[in-house]
């Protein structure tokens, strides 16, 4: 068999592929989402192929070089760059996981979600390089009063988000590489903003321009979306961070299990720090058993964990319980309940997530 100059993998993974939501069947392809397969993912590092994509209104074929970078507003000397000037700055590469804030909200719907690339696949985990926003912003001479910062895209939908500066100058990259080459199209080519272990509306794609102002810009993606229902009938806006959570991914959904040795894997996260450990229960929640963290366990980052168990034949309820670096842990749907109202898309859902195995040893979604 020749080799393909650029290679592809097996025919015997054609299988392992992104799929679109089997929930909410989307009629048009201008707004729509597509998840990565959770349960085929060996190691921490998502494939640049399978990274789950999100836009809100298509996805642009964008010419690297007449693309460009605007710093303004509340600056010294505003600047424009090119591609070729970005990659000219000495570059930084960081592991972390990407996650949609609307990750699990096809959880809470009738019909749910059936696998868990359905349910937990607008995660990836990539190796991302690019250009500290600090650098050049530091360029650009940050007014003392500039306390805000306007992110904007080149899509259709031109998305944009307002961005505290404290944020952007502590860790945001200019990203225009995945795990050692350009970005693919999807997921912001040729160059996007990476806001580690915050949501992933705020990594906007396609970034054309930065303005520094003094107060945030209240968009429509910061009223009329990415808000969340709090108990007392008021919205909560800006809730910026992704907080721990963890997902069995083997077993999981759609699949059968026989009775005897099994090995429960998973992937746990936390947008406030690393993993430090991760429960497992397998009797719904009665007792809980430490799992083994596969290393490395790294900040913001996918981090897997295993547990070696002997299934008897009995239906069994399964699920895991992170604890992250800050002492943070999982919460459960009534947890949630207490802090938040549980309505429509509910966004930020990182409640302990059940499978339930029937006598048959067929693994199915416990929450729908
Ligand atoms: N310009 C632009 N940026 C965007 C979006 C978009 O539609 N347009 N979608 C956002 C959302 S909702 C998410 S979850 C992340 C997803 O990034 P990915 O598609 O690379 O996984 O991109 C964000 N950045
Ligand atoms: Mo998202």
């Amino acid at each position: 068999m020749p080799t393909d100059e650029y290679g592809a993998p097996s025919r015997f993974e054609a299988h392992v592929k992104r799929r679109r939501s089997d929930v909410l069947v989307n009629r048009q392809n201008f707004s729509d989402w597509s998840m990565s397969p959770l349960q085929s993912q060996l190691g921490t590092i998502t494939p640049n192929g399978l990274i789950f994509e999100r836009h809100h209104n298509g996805i642009p074929d964008i010419n690297p070089d007449e693309h460009r970078l605007a710093i303004h507003g509340m600056v010294k000397q505003p600047l424009l760059f090119t591609m070729s000037d970005l990659m000219k700055y000495p570059s930084v590469t960081k592991f972390h996981f990407m996650e949609c804030s609307g990750n699990g909200l096809t959880d809470w719907l009738k019909p749910a979600s059936k696998t868990v690339q359905q349910t937990h696949g607008l995660l990836s985990c990539a190796q991302w390089t690019g250009v500290p926003v600090s650098v050049l912003l530091e360029e650009a001479g940050v007014s003392p009063d500039a306390a805000w910062a306007l992110a904007e895209g080149g899509d259709g939908a031109a998305h944009a988000r307002s961005i505290p500066m404290k944020k952007l100058l502590e860790d945001a990259l200019l990203v225009y590489a995945s795990n050692g080459e350009m970005l693919r199209p999807e997921n912001g080519y040729p160059l996007r903003l990476f806001i580690p272990g915050w949501e992933g509306n705020v990594s906007v794609k396609w970034l054309r321009r930065i303005k520094l102002g003094d107060k945030p810009w209240h968009l429509r993606s910061e009223t009329a979306r990415y808000t969340d229902p709090m108990p007392d009938g008021k919205w909560r806006q800006f809730s910026f961070e992704m907080e721990a959570k963890s997902v069995i991914t083997s077993p999981s959904g759609n699949m059968k299990v026989r009775p005897g040795d099994l090995v429960i894997q998973g992937f746990a996260w936390s947008g406030n720090g690393h993993i430090k450990t991760v429960d497992v229960t397998t009797d719904g929640g009665r007792t809980w058993r430490e799992a083994r963290l596969e290393g490395p366990v790294m900040d913001k980052c996918l981090t897997r964990f295993r547990l070696p168990w002997k299934w008897e034949g009995a239906p069994a309820t399964i699920a895991s319980r992170a604890v992250d670096s800050t002492g943070y842990v999982q919460p459960t749907v009534d947890d949630i309940k207490k802090v938040r109202a549980i309505t429509g898309f509910v966004q930020h859902h990182n409640a302990i997530f059940p499978w339930s195995i029937d006598a048959s040893g067929e693994v199915k979604n416990a929450i729908g």
